[in-house]
């Protein structure tokens, strides 16, 4: 039944659509007034039957009541669309004054020791060098035979080496005390020239100040037709000077032992301890040992699977632990491996900042 349009108040109308909260009310109002069985809708069918007198008069009227209410019902859609807007930006406006949150890249920390490894190798790439791994846990053959260690050899005894049960074969494992095993295995498998850096985890029976029972080793072997005491010497003092970062450092070589090398040396660099708590290399009259080296000695060539008589070699040897202590400045070796997170703000490194010879080891 069409409502009299007489009854049909615009004001009510407009009143309503002002009024309208949200887009659904708004169409509920358009549907009800404008829609196919809208009030005005259906009045304005209604001039169909009028005479052409009543059209003249109603069909403006009823014309413009229809446009003046689609009118305000844009207008009020408009409104609200922007309301919606407001409040979208008020949500979620960002304040960019205040300072950056602190991400997991900015708390993160490189551990020194992980941060030791990268400078190593970047120094020892860049110098042409590979670098290998090897298993932690050793056979007997490739820890200590190999090694021209002689049976009985205080370094075999239960108070220096881990031992693991023998395995199915009854072969005895062992933790390994040193990476050297790696050269052995990389001796077997390639053709010299070699030239690698071995950074790892060893053990050994040890815990003080500045031993614990893991620890981080790092050796080189060069295997070559030509390999010399000179190139030795050349080698590691470019290390040194690179890894400590000063232009120039006396070294010191003296003679030593150790059972795979023949001559074995010990290596100390300047350094100047006057300053306590302090230490400073390439200067002052005090020596510092760093690290051992010296030539492959024959019976491990061969272990190798090298003839001595066609290949030399020169391997060295330092503890990664040691030097990150003398070179960042750590007391106690203990709290290496502590994961105490304020150990680690105070000596860790921004992950970020990866060491490069050329754009800094250290940041
Ligand atoms: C092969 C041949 C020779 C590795 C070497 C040293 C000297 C040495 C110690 C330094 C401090 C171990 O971390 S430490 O306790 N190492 O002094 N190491 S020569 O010589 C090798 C290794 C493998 C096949």
């Amino acid at each position: 039944m069409a409502t009299p349009e007489a009854a049909i108040s615009e004001a009510e109308i407009v009143a309503a659509i002002e009024a309208a909260a949200d887009e659904a009310a708004l169409e509920a109002i358009r549907i009800q007034e404008l829609g196919k069985k809208g009030r005005i809708s259906e009045a304005l069918k209604g001039l169909g039957k009028m005479t052409q007198d009543e059209r003249k008069e109603a069909g403006p009227r009823l014309n413009g009541l229809r446009d003046r209410v689609q009118g305000a019902i844009l207008a009020r859609r408009e409104t609200l669309a922007e309301a919606a807007t407001e409040a979208r930006l008020a949500a979620e406006t960002l304040d960019v004054s205040l300072p950056v949150r602190s991400s997991p890249a900015a708390r993160g920390r490189i551990h020194p020791i992980s941060q030791v490894i990268e400078e190593i190798a970047a120094i020892f790439a860049d110098m042409g060098f590979s670098i290998a791994e090897g298993p932690d846990i050793e056979t007997d053959h490739y820890n200590f035979t190999a090694l021209n260690f002689p049976v009985g050899h205080p370094a075999r005894e239960m108070h220096d080496t881990f031992f693991l049960q023998p395995d199915a074969a009854g072969e005895r494992k062992v933790l390994r005390t040193h990476t050297s095993p790696v050269q052995i295995r990389t001796m077997e498998t390639s053709e010299p020239p070699i030239r690698i850096v071995i950074p790892g985890k060893t053990y050994r029976q040890d815990s003080d100040a500045t031993h614990s029972p893991m620890f981080h080793q790092v050796e080189g072997l060069v295997v070559d037709k030509g390999a010399t005491i000179a190139n030795m010497k050349w080698v590691l003092e470019e290390f040194c000077k690179a890894f400590f970062e000063v232009p120039a450092l006396n070294m010191r070589f003296r003679p030593s032992f150790f059972p795979f090398t023949e001559p074995s040396l010990e290596v100390d660099i300047q350094c100047d301890r006057s300053r306590p708590g302090e230490v400073r290399f390439g200067e002052g009259s005090d020596w510092m040992e760093i690290l051992g080296c010296g030539m492959v000695h024959p019976n491990v060539l061969r272990a190798g699977g090298l003839d001595p008589d066609v290949y030399q070699g020169f391997a060295w040897g330092m503890g990664i632990d040691r030097i990150a202590m003398l070179k960042y400045g750590m007391p106690d070796l203990r709290a290496f491996f502590e994961a105490d997170i304020r150990w680690l703000e105070r000596y860790g490194f921004r992950p970020l900042d990866m060491p490069t010879l050329f754009g800094g080891l250290s940041g």
